[in-house]
């Protein structure tokens, strides 16, 4: 089937849905520490530090595999073809010759995988060893994309020896990784048609961004560097999200260091998200609490929101949108909510210029 999306919100025809089976609990490694929230470093370090490459418990993945596969249901009911990675086992060791990783991750979210620039679709070159080979699963459907038409391009895939990450790095100053080759995980990047914007992040260092715009420009796209005061950034989409044309949803704890000139320059509103409803006493809140901005747009106009996030279904409505509850707590353990579960394949609709 025919591979082309250009932004976050043309109506949504073809998606791939991450799956829960064959996740392992993650490895320790520099780059995890750097985006662990510091309310929960020392909790999360023992856990992962003795759970590493073990299967997640079952109990887990059932109660977060009900809510996706209710939300599979409801993008069916919207009309929208899903399709699923192979289930890969992330319990099995990765080793190469400069450095190994006790398991791997899951595949819960494809967006940090792959993204589509109209009808081409890119492996995006990793920061996390644990995530080196994340690739595989999706390779299936990649060939099968290809075979259909698709343009298909693997970023230079990361040595990611020590090399790559500064082992001084201190929280709260600079960036883990550093600029001994390019990286980034895709899901930094928000696609509003000719412009990309794209964040310096602990998962994405400036060569990877230079990649992207020695990739991109040729093909008439503007890249938008962007850096957010965030100690622990990692993708943009739950810090800078677009929604329709003129419409940006910003995230209040996280405001941005300098507007591109191109939004300083147009009539494009940003609007800050309400705060979550997510309890403060949940074990994990720090880390999850701006998931309520990882929603995902069927069209212009709705948008599927977690269900409890009751005061983001009212900012959304106010603002013209139509929100669709889906329940996802459940899912967050795994990295994300609904817009990290998935990458949209196939928007109707072609490459547009929204700025000139
Ligand atoms: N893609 C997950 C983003 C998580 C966060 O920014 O809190």
């Amino acid at each position: 089937m025919k591979v082309q999306s250009n932004n976050e919100w043309d109506p949504l025809e073809e998606v791939i849905v991450g799956v829960l089976g064959g996740a392992a609990n993650l490895t320790w490694e520099i780059g995890f520490e750097a985006i662990a929230a510091v309310e929960h470093l020392d909790r999360s370090r023992q856990f992962h530090l003795q759970a590493a490459g073990q299967p997640v418990s079952p109990l887990n993945i059932s109660k977060a595999s009900k809510e996706l596969e209710y939300f599979v249901d409801v993008l069916k009911k919207e009309g929208v073809k899903v399709r699923r990675p192979d289930i890969i086992d992330h319990t099995t060791p990765i080793v190469t010759p400069k450095w190994s990783s006790t398991g791997g991750n899951c595949q819960a979210n494809p967006r940090d995988v792959l993204i589509v620039f109209n009808d081409e679709i890119l492996e995006a070159p990793m920061a996390w060893r644990s995530r080196y080979f994340e690739f595989w699963a999706y390779r299936k459907l990649v060939k099968e994309y290809f075979n259909s038409g698709a343009r298909w391009t693997a970023a230079p895939k990361p040595e990611m020896s020590n090399a790559s990450y500064d082992y001084n790095w201190k929280r709260g100053e600079g960036y883990v990784t550093n600029e001994y080759e390019p990286l980034f995980d895709a899901a930094d990047i928000a696609r509003c048609g000719k412009d990309l914007f794209v964040q310096r992040s602990h998962v994405t260092n400036d060569m990877g961004i230079e990649w992207l715009r020695r990739h991109m420009e040729p093909q008439g796209y503007r890249i938008h560097r962007l850096e957010f005061d965030d100690y622990r950034a990692i993708h943009i989409d739950a810090t800078f999200v677009p929604l329709a044309p003129g419409k940006i949803l910003i995230n209040p704890d996280r405001p941005v260091k300098e507007l591109p000139d191109i939004l300083k320059n147009s009539d494009w509103e940003l609007r800050e998200a309400p705060r979550s409803t997510l309890p403060e006493t949940h074990p994990w809140y720090y880390s999850f609490k701006w998931l309520s901005m990882n929603v995902l747009n069927i069209n212009e106009k709705k948008v599927i929101v977690e269900a409890e996030e009751t005061p983001m279904h009212d900012f959304l409505s106010d603002w013209g949108f139509e929100p669709i509850p889906v329940p996802f707590r459940n899912n967050y353990p795994f990295g994300g909510s609904f817009h990290c579960a998935t990458v949209d394949v196939r928007r109707q609709g072609g490459l547009q210029d929204y700025f000139s």
